[in-house]
């Protein structure tokens, strides 16, 4: 950690509190934040650790509409239900708050206050649709309609999912209320918007002194201040009736925009924690502030919320915002409403006992820098051939081995060169895995911990203590001294990533002391020699093909039960690519192109050189083909042609484009993609 800070704020998104938690979410940014506040800990760190639920917008009241039941009723529910199943997966936060607490009601009351008498708000009445029937404002998702710019007709108030266009409801052509299916009439109202773009040149300051943030992070924070027009002004009040009033003269039936509310939720649950003591926590700038978060936050925590503070004045900004992109599910992106889940307390009642095992997994497989794919598959071979093989198996052995040849007790290593050497790896690796997680990489820093318990196997394996103990009682003790010595040093290297693995270690070895980073950095001894062992029992067990199949066979059962759900592909398919906008479409000149000659390249196994016909230009395009096509098969052709990409030069030669080809899932084979019927060359595709 940088010397200037003395103590580090993490918080972890706050869940919206309208369903379970599935793995996606513990992925994304719960397993992420608390891998990192374990191990500021074991580095001996002050740390605080908040959380919370969610339990205001319309992700509360339309889950409540769709049920009949009251938004209190909802976030009741699973407040509780989400509280109690992140615990269960040792997610160890020191206090998990919720929105709808009065506490938070007045802290954020409170700071709209503040900012509201700073003159810091624009009033705006605006004429906005209104409901007769339901006698209610219709904003966001509470109004739907035909899209303006690429005339999906479901588009939502708020965006259009077919274009990804950012909407206002009066964008809408043909708009509809959800509520009550009405066609919503306009009526004049007035709320308080944040005037972003005011603060662009403050924001832009700000971010541009973090270029240590990820790249992901970085690179869309800026892009929304690079925008076409920049930052807009956004309202901070809705005309809704759930969730914090807007305490102001005037605004009676408005509540604050849950975006304003539930950040601020961070500082509620730190008051909450530490009392008197918060505003260490939150002013003192010798205090990091760490928000872990999804992608789909990012614009949230790096814009909106440090401008909300900024305005407010006193309070520490974001130092870093490590967000995660979303992990799929074996190949399709996670869903709630299609049931394409995995939730967190069906694992638990099939997987009793095994949460380290999940968080192993996701951990190896986290979507740190792009998207990534869950399967059943990845996490059998992960826990069977790196858990149970590497790092259970040293364990056990090691742990069965003292009982059999040392009487139960830990004997004291030995001194050789191979003895010494073992027991440096501890400080190697363990530095390793520290270095990784201060920046955040949590994948890379998984692999050096299991790196020290395959030094470990290697040790035992090369010094093989069931042989020398026919001959050599001493030697086979200093053996199993140096084993067990990693083992303990294991337990601390993998503390945070699997504590309840770790817990269940140093039971193991007669309840050894929990370490530090600063104690792995020595030479041991990490479990005092002379200990009294523990019984050994197994650490991981072995995932069988039943149980993974049973898994594979409950989600496509969810799914199919689902009026919504999409039929289960008999090959995997390639996951989804990260979403786009229609305006990173639009630019592709995409047209029909005849091919009229085609040539192999000399000494490129790969390359076939085309010349096109475009209907406006004739051209070489070199294609990634020839391992499929011979060059008569191509001949005469009328394919898809990207006709504006940058023209590249390959084997001396310049490309002119690019030809679509499609990956045949079934075969593994190339196809061409190819016009329908007649289409002219030249036409064009979008
Ligand atoms: N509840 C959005 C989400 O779950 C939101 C996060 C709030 S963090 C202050 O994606
Ligand atoms: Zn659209």
């Amino acid at each position: 950690m940088a010397s200037e800070f003395k103590r580090t704020l993490v918080t972890a998104a706050l869940p919206y509190a309208n369903g379970p938690i599935h793995l996606g979410h513990l992925a994304g940014c719960y397993l992420p934040s608390d891998i990192y506040v374990r191990f500021k800990r074991l580095k001996g760190e002050e740390v605080a650790f908040v959380c919370g639920s969610d339990e205001h917008g319309m992700a509360i009241t339309m889950k409540a509409r769709k049920e009949g039941v009251s938004p209190r009723e909802i976030v009741d529910r699973y407040h509780f239900m989400m509280r109690d199943a992140l615990a269960d997966f040792g997610i160890a936060f020191d206090h998990y708050s919720r929105t709808s607490s009065e506490s938070h009601h007045k802290v954020a009351s409170d700071f709209f206050k503040m900012l509201y008498d700073k003159g810091v708000f624009e009033a705006r009445q605006t004429d906005q649709y209104y409901d007769p029937e339901a006698e209610q404002f219709l904003a966001d998702r509470y109004i739907t309609g035909t899209c303006p710019r690429c005339s999906h007709d479901a588009a939502y108030g708020d965006q259009c999912e077919q274009c990804g266009a950012t909407l206002n409801p009066t964008d809408l052509i043909n708009p509809q209320s959800t509520l009550s299916g009405a066609t919503p009439v306009l009526k004049a109202t007035t709320n308080w918007f944040l005037p972003l773009d005011k603060f662009s040149d403050d924001l832009r300051t700000y971010i541009t002194s973090h270029p240590e943030w990820k790249p992901n992070v970085y690179g869309q924070t800026l892009s929304w201040l690079d925008a076409g027009d920049g930052l807009q002004p956004r309202s901070m009040t809705r005309d809704l009736d759930w969730g914090v009033p807007v305490p102001v003269q005037g605004a009676e039936g408005k509540v604050l925009y849950v975006w304003f509310d539930a950040p601020l939720g961070y500082i509620t649950a730190v008051q909450e924690l530490k009392g008197a003591d918060w505003e260490t926590w939150w002013k003192d700038p010798s205090t990091r502030l760490v928000h872990f978060i999804g992608k789909d936050n990012i614009v949230f925590h790096c814009v909106v919320f440090p401008a909300i503070l900024m305005q407010h004045g006193g309070y520490i900004l974001p130092d870093q915002v490590p967000a995660n992109e979303f992990l799929n599910l074996e190949g399709q992106k996670l869903s709630t409403s299609r049931n394409w889940a995995v939730w967190l307390h069906e694992y638990l009642a099939d997987f009793p006992g095994q949460q380290d095992v999940l968080r192993y997994v996701l951990t190896a497989t986290m979507p740190e820098t792009k998207d990534n794919d869950f399967t059943w598959a990845d996490f059998q071979q992960r826990n069977n051939s790196e858990l149970v093989a590497v790092l259970g198996n040293l364990v056990n052995r090691v742990m069965v081995l003292n009982h059999k040849f040392c009487g139960g007790r830990v004997p004291a290593p030995g001194s050789a060169p191979q003895d010494r050497e073992a027991l440096a790896a501890v400080a190697i690796q363990s530095a390793r895995v520290s270095e990784a997680l201060e920046a955040f990489k949590f994948r890379e820093a998984l692999g050096h911990a299991m790196d020290l318990a395959r030094v470990g196997n290697k040790y035992l394996a090369d010094e093989a203590p069931w042989q020398t103990v026919k001959t050599d009682q001493a030697r086979t003790e200093a053996i199993l001294g140096v084993a067990t010595q990693l083992v303990a040093a294991l337990a601390a290297v993998f503390e945070a990533f699997m504590p309840f693995s770790a817990e269940r270690i140093r039971v193991m070895l007669g309840g050894a002391p929990a370490l530090t980073f600063a104690d792995l950095a020595g030479t041991g001894p990490w479990v005092p020699v002379g200990t009294a062992l523990g019984a050994s029992a197994l650490l991981f067990q072995k995932i069988e093909d039943e149980q993974v199949e049973a898994q594979r066979a409950k989600l496509r059962a969810a799914s199919a039960s689902n009026p919504t759900s999409m039929t289960e592909p008999s090959t995997p398919l390639a996951p989804l690519a990260p979403e786009i906008t229609f305006d990173q479409f639009a630019p592709l000149d995409l047209r029909v192109a005849l091919v009229l000659e085609a040539e192999r390249v000399p000494k490129a196994d790969r390359l076939l050189k085309l010349t096109l016909d475009t209907g406006i230009d004739r051209r070489t395009v070199l294609s990634g083909i020839a391992e499929h096509f011979a060059p008569e098969d191509v001949v005469g052709r009328r394919v898809i042609l990207l006709a504006n990409l940058a023209p590249r030069e390959m084997r001396g030669i310049e490309s002119q484009g690019m030809i679509l080809m499609a990956d045949n899932p079934e075969t593994g084979k190339l196809a061409f993609v190819q016009p329908d019927g007649e289409l002219p060359v030249g036409a064009t595709v979008r």
